[in-house]
This record gives C-alpha cells, structure tokens and sequence, in this order.
C-alpha cells in the first residue's frame, strides 16, 4: 500500500480513517469522458488501455461491462499481480493470469499515474482507463468507466445492449446509493473499522441491507427491472467475494452469502452468465486480501475458506 504526493511514491500501510475511526474512500481524480464531442478522448478502436486487479471489486465490474459490451478487440487490458505491498499494484506475470504491462513495461501502475501527471498527489488504485495517444489516465472511477463502456463505443461494435437504461435510470441510481454505501464500501468499511463503534454502524449496515436486498429478490431475478442492469454489474463482485474474503478477513461474519437463499440463488444465476464467470478469478481473490493488508493480517496467514460454491 501506499501513495503519490507531489508525484513520489510514498509507502506507507494506513489507510484513511475520519475522526471517528471510520474507513473514508478518498475521490477518484481522473474523471474524464470518452465521446466524439470530448476535446481529446474520442472513441477509437485500440486506443484505451485497461488496467485491472482479477482481485479488485471495483475493477470487476469494468471487465464484466467490456465483456458484455463485446470490447475486448477495442481496448486491451493488462493485470496486475494479486499483492500490493511496499510498492502498491506491481506488475509480472508469475502468479497465473496476471500479466506484465504489455503497454508501458512498467513495473509498478503508480508509474502509470506518474506518465499521466507527473506532480499528482493521489492514491494510485485500479482499475484506471489510460489513453494510449495522449499518454494520460482518462479515468480512474469504476462507476464512470462502466458508464464509458456502456455507450462510448456503441458505433465501433455495433453493440446497443443498454445496461443504464432512460426508463430505468432512477431506480437504478436508487439502489446503487444504497448498495454502495451499506454494501461494495459497506464490507471496507467493517472490515477498516479502527474503533468498535465505527465497526458496528458499519456492520449493522451491511447486514440490513443484505436482508433487504434477500427480501427483495424473492420475486424477480434482477434488482431493477427484471432485466441485467448496471445495479446488478455493481453488486455481484462483492458478492461473489463475500464468503471467501469478507466474512472472515474484513469481519463481516454474521451470515455467510450461502445463508441468504435468494441472495445465493441470484450471485449462482449472475455467475454463470459469461461476463461473469470468466472475469472471476478466486485465485487471485484469496491471494491479495490475506497478502495484501499487513494492518489487519500481519502474518498474511491464508485461512481454511469454506468451499467455494460457485
Ligand atoms: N472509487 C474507486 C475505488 C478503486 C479502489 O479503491 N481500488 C482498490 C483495489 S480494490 C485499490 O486499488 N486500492 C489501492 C489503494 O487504495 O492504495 C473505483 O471505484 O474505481
């Protein structure tokens, strides 16, 4: 772990907590667009680069919408290995499917933050959309990327699969709230918890809305819709990390995915779907969670997971 100030890297193993010993994500700061009115990032094949972690959450959800979106052949990707340590995101490709920086040759992404701003003061995360031409990051926010791929490129693939529909888009943005806060940054903020009392508003939070979201999924197989939307892209990689890493290393232990039967029977559902299943890589799940947070696993000792069940 670490981060960018003034453009060096700094290592260091805190994350941010506020006052109240409660997990504070910082903003992402590359928050550009690609469209044929944008000034510099017009939608081209082959131009935009991918960087991803198979083990990230946030950057499941750009691979799983490329996949839909049928870009593979019109933005490449590179992966990075599952531990980030001294040095944060490294990359090499001795762990399986992780892979050198086919673009750059760099050995560290925050040498990709460096390229694209040479004095920024960030944290230097995945999953990051850089601009091959320009040499710079388009964007480093997940929830913006999936909104890039799922109508940027629409004239180059000829793909019109609309996964943020008009007519659907304020139910949509309802729930991703929710599922946000309680939920994708709910399971950091139990498991980041620095004061009992920060743990259990984040803990309380987490399990309520899964027991809504049960409840709910009782009579349709979608969150919005009954239809794949973007609401369901955004909550299944927690999900389908839930049982093997969030239970137990990030605390969030009252239940398990497998105890919600609707819950479970939706994750199964969504995981066979192709997008999914070849975009989930447990491997390297397992590998960076119990490696890669020294604070809460100093001994990074890997432990007996129940068996995946998907
Ligand atoms: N808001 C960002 C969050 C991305 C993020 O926090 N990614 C994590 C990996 S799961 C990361 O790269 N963390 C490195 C760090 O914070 O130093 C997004 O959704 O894209």
């Amino acid at each position: 772990m670490g981060f960018l100030k003034n453009g060096l890297w700094n290592n260091s193993l805190r994350f941010n907590v506020n006052e109240e010993g409660s997990f504070d994500r910082p903003n992402s700061i590359f928050r550009e667009g690609v469209s044929l009115d944008h000034p510099q990032f017009k939608p081209e094949r082959n131009r935009y680069h991918l960087y991803v972690s198979y083990a990230c959450p946030w950057a499941h959800r750009t691979l799983i919408m490329r996949s839909l979106k049928q870009l593979e052949s019109i933005i490449s990707v590179s992966v990075v290995m599952p531990d980030m340590l001294e040095n944060g995101w490294e990359f090499g490709d001795s762990f399986e499917n992780a892979t050198k920086d086919h673009l750059n040759q760099n050995c560290y992404l925050y040498e990709v933050y460096q390229k694209s701003d040479p004095t920024c003061t960030c944290r230097v995360t995945v999953p990051v959309l850089f601009d091959k031409y320009t040499q710079k990051i388009v964007n480093n926010e997940s929830s913006e990327i999936i909104r890039i791929f799922n109508t940027s490129f629409n004239l180059l693939t000829n793909n019109n699969d609309d996964y943020y529909p008009k007519q659907l888009r304020s139910d949509i943005d309802a729930i991703n709230e929710v599922v946000y806060h309680a939920i994708n940054n709910g399971v950091y903020k139990v498991g980041f918890s620095q004061t009992q009392a920060a743990y259990d508003v984040a803990v309380n939070d987490l399990f309520n809305q899964l027991d809504k979201l049960d409840s709910h999924l009782n009579s349709c197989d979608y969150l919005v819709g009954n239809q794949l939307t973007e609401a369901d892209i955004r909550l299944i990689p927690t999900l389908l990390r839930f049982d093997s890493v969030y239970h137990t290393h990030f605390k969030c232990n009252k239940k398990q995915l497998r105890d919600y039967p609707n819950l479970y029977s939706y994750s199964q559902h969504l995981f066979n779907l192709d997008a999914i299943k070849t975009t989930t890589f447990f491997s390297h799940i397992i590998r960076h969670y119990y490696y890669s947070h020294k604070l809460i696993n100093p001994y990074q000792i890997v432990p007996v997971c129940p068996d995946p069940v998907f």
